[in-house]
């Protein structure tokens, strides 16, 4: 710990703030590198953490160090991912304000270690009562469960998260995390059934055959070999190096057991891991005489059928036939061997999809605030990063979308608000441009000429329609946009990058040619009804209320997938805009996942587009302190004469003699409306030292006082 507190002065600057050469780009990358290098990972541009991922473990976590961050300044200590959790917590409770904390950065970066550490830190600096302990039980346990269910290794990223996650920590009037709740985002459930080279279907799937006893893998009819199954073998890759799958399928256990899954309950949930297995090795075959498709062997069905509770054969039939409704006389028509494998693969993805959003709820009941009291609330975000990948479907779309929303908000948050707060208060000052990505925010979700307005249409739009003919209407409606690009509108030069079936988004954060094969398909997200039908009559408990007979009922077209996500992310940015937000922008160091190796040309790529010289000039030609009058004054009174005990008059008149008597520089602050703004934090820092001492000063002399009697 020494060392971690003693390199804090000798590496470069803590804040960019303090940087001399603030507008140069290379200054500023040098400053991540030289720190870097030490192993200095965290650098502050004022309240935002920068983080660059050490892909080593660091000791720099351990209890000794969380302590030395409970209650210190912010910038007393070298700067710190704790840092921020203590000030988000502090202002919670001091300032009686709902928090969020948004980690944002592109896949691999370190956005899910920071939330891990970021609850750990709450969990270990809030108080140790018994009911108190139980709750931070949960909480932390919510994570290994979630990371085996929605995490997976991808290209980018062997732990990458495949969901996106908003936790709400609540807490009481005392500061103790009393429950939580777990808002989920899009799974990516097409990795069910096909993962890419090099990469693997989700974390639990291996854990389990390879955690699992010989007894209970028998019970599930399970082979511990990974390979032996079509939905794991695609991705050449089931092993991992960095992972120990055994050891995390206890941790699972574990999880499940603290996190109140009954007995039952679990066993209902490894016998639908176990079914999804068993349906990707289902393979049928076309009946001699028709084009019908027909299983090839009936073991697997049976097996799922007896795994899950199925109804007598109606498994069999739904996954060979589908009922049609003509004239109000329902008909079984056969499926073709292409639809029979679409159908086993959407029930796969179906039912998984369904589980992990179950396993969610069962954790937020686990984690309800039993009080029911009032409490505050810090949120964690942490969704999955930006991607390319040599392959660009509909989940990166949706993936890279959620992350120009989230840019969106820091840019409304930070830059925006900053300077409109400048306004506001009349503080002069130099404005900074900014590249604002709304166009490609609204390129994408605005209505009814955005990316997914014209993807829904295609998808409701009765004929012929098909993932080209969905392109063909995007590059007639928005051809022309700035930041999209496909064959039929590129110049000559992009046109040999771009193929007929691929469209461009010029991202905030790169640009990515996407694939339109699967977009309308995915988007539709079609389940055959019968399908539904044989899982909502199973006897797994799990399965059953999964597929719940209502939903069967019902008439009403369910959105579309990228409008329910359209839809939770708008319902997302409320939540976050209500609350006071802190951030942690993660950089990833190269693309090898190797230690201590720092590819400038990556971070600087970074560095650009999360803004952050606009982010760092902001700050520099702002201040770096502002508070209303009345708070500066309340703390520091005891510092000037005329404004102790109390200053009678004007708060801002007030604020004015004090800092005058502080002999304040004239270019150290400025005086707002409201507010007074302090430009450095050393002038800051200057004026806490000297409130510090007086405090003692004080203490000292009331304590004499209490001896003369
Ligand atoms: V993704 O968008 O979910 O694909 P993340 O979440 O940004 O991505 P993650 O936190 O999973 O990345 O970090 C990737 C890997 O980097 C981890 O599995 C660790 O091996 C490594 N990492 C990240 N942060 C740290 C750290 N502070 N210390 C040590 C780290 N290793
Ligand atoms: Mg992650």
């Amino acid at each position: 710990m020494e060392d971690h507190l003693h390199k804090r002065d000798h590496t470069g600057v803590q804040d960019f703030v303090l940087l001399e050469d603030y507008k140069n780009p290379d200054a500023f990358i040098e400053n991540l590198r030289k720190r870097f290098q030490e192993d200095l990972i965290y650098t502050y541009i004022g309240p935002v953490l920068v983080s660059v991922n050490p892909y080593h473990e660091l000791d720099i976590y351990n209890s000794d160090i969380i302590n030395s961050y409970k209650n210190v300044n912010f910038y007393e200590l070298p700067p710190h991912v704790f840092a921020i959790a203590d000030a988000s917590y502090r202002s919670m409770r001091g300032e009686n304000r709902d928090q969020c904390i948004l980690i944002s950065g592109e896949s691999g970066a370190g956005k899910t270690e920071a939330s891990k550490k970021i609850l750990h830190y709450i969990a270990a600096s809030s108080t140790h009562s018994k009911d108190v302990e139980r709750v931070k039980d949960r909480l932390l346990e919510s994570n290994p469960l979630l990371e085996a269910f929605g995490n997976a290794k991808t290209t980018r990223n062997d732990n990458s998260s495949r969901f996106g996650k908003y936790m709400d920590i609540q807490f009481d009037y005392k500061g103790a995390p009393v429950g939580g709740h777990i808002l989920n985002y899009l799974l990516e459930k097409s990795r069910v059934i096909h993962q890419a080279n090099g990469e693997r279907n989700f974390h639990i799937f291996y854990q389990m055959l390879i955690g699992s006893t010989p007894i209970n893998l028998k019970n599930l009819k399970l082979t511990s070999d990974p390979d032996k199954y079509f939905y794991l073998n695609q991705g050449d890759s089931s092993t991992l190096q960095t992972m120990d799958d055994q050891a995390n399928w206890r941790a699972v256990q574990h999880s499940l057991d603290v996190l109140d899954f009954t007995q039952q309950e679990q066993k209902a949930l490894f016998a639908i891991v176990a079914s999804v297995l068993h349906l990707g090795n289902i393979d049928f075959e076309s009946e001699e005489t028709t084009d019908h498709a027909k299983v090839t062997s009936a073991t697997n069905v049976d097996i799922i059928s007896e795994l899950l509770g199925c109804k007598d054969d109606s498994l069999l039939s739904a996954l060979q036939n589908r009922t049609i409704e003509a004239k109000g006389e329902k008909l079984k028509s056969p499926l073709t061997v292409d639809q029979a494998l679409y159908a086993r693969d959407a029930l796969a993805k179906g039912i998984y999809d369904r589980l992990f959003s179950w396993i969610v709820h069962k954790i937020n009941d686990s984690l309800s605030n039993r009080a029911r009291s009032k409490c505050s609330l810090m949120g964690l975000l942490d969704i999955y990063g930006f991607e390319i990948f040599q392959v660009n479907c509909f989940e990166q779309f949706c993936i890279n979308y959620c992350n120009e929303k989230l840019q969106q908000l820091f840019i409304e948050l930070t830059l925006k608000s900053e300077q409109e707060e400048y306004q506001r208060e009349g503080i002069q000052w130099e404005p900074v441009q900014y590249f604002n990505n709304k166009i490609i925010c609204d390129l994408i979700e605005s209505k009814p000429l955005g990316i997914v307005s014209v993807m829904d249409e295609e998808c409701l739009r009765p004929g012929d329609t098909t993932d080209q003919t969905f392109l063909d209407k995007l590059s007639e409606i928005i051809g022309k946009h700035p930041h999209f690009i496909c064959h039929s509108v590129a110049d000559n030069t992009t046109r040999k990058t771009i193929q007929r079936d691929e469209f461009r988004l010029l991202h905030y954060a790169g640009d990515v040619t996407y694939n339109i094969k699967g977009f309308l398909d995915k988007n539709n997200d079609l389940l055959f009804r019968d399908l539904k039908e044989a899982m909502s009559e199973t006897s797994n408990l799990i399965t059953s209320q999964c597929f719940p007979k209502e939903e069967l009922m019902s008439k009403k077209r369910p959105d579309t997938a990228a409008t329910q996500f359209k839809n939770s992310l708008a319902q997302l940015m409320v939540i976050l805009m209500s609350k006071e937000p802190s951030y942690v922008r993660c950089i990833k160091p190269n693309d090898y996942k190797r230690a201590r190796h720092f590819d400038e040309k990556i971070v600087n790529h970074q560095v650009k587009y999360l803004g952050l010289m606009e982010n760092l000039r902001v700050r520099r030609a702002g201040f770096a302190y502002r508070r209303p009058y009345e708070v500066f004054l309340k703390r520091y009174k005891s510092l000037c004469p005329a404004t102790w005990p109390n200053y009678p008059g004007d708060p801002k008149v007030g604020v004015q003699t004090l800092v005058s008597y502080l002999q304040y520089e004239e270019n150290d602050y400025r005086m707002g409306k409201t507010k007074l703004f302090i430009r450095f934090p050393r002038v800051l820092f200057a004026t806490e030292d000297a409130f510090q001492h007086r405090k003692h000063e004080l203490a000292t002399q009331i304590q004499a006082k209490y001896k003369c009697f």
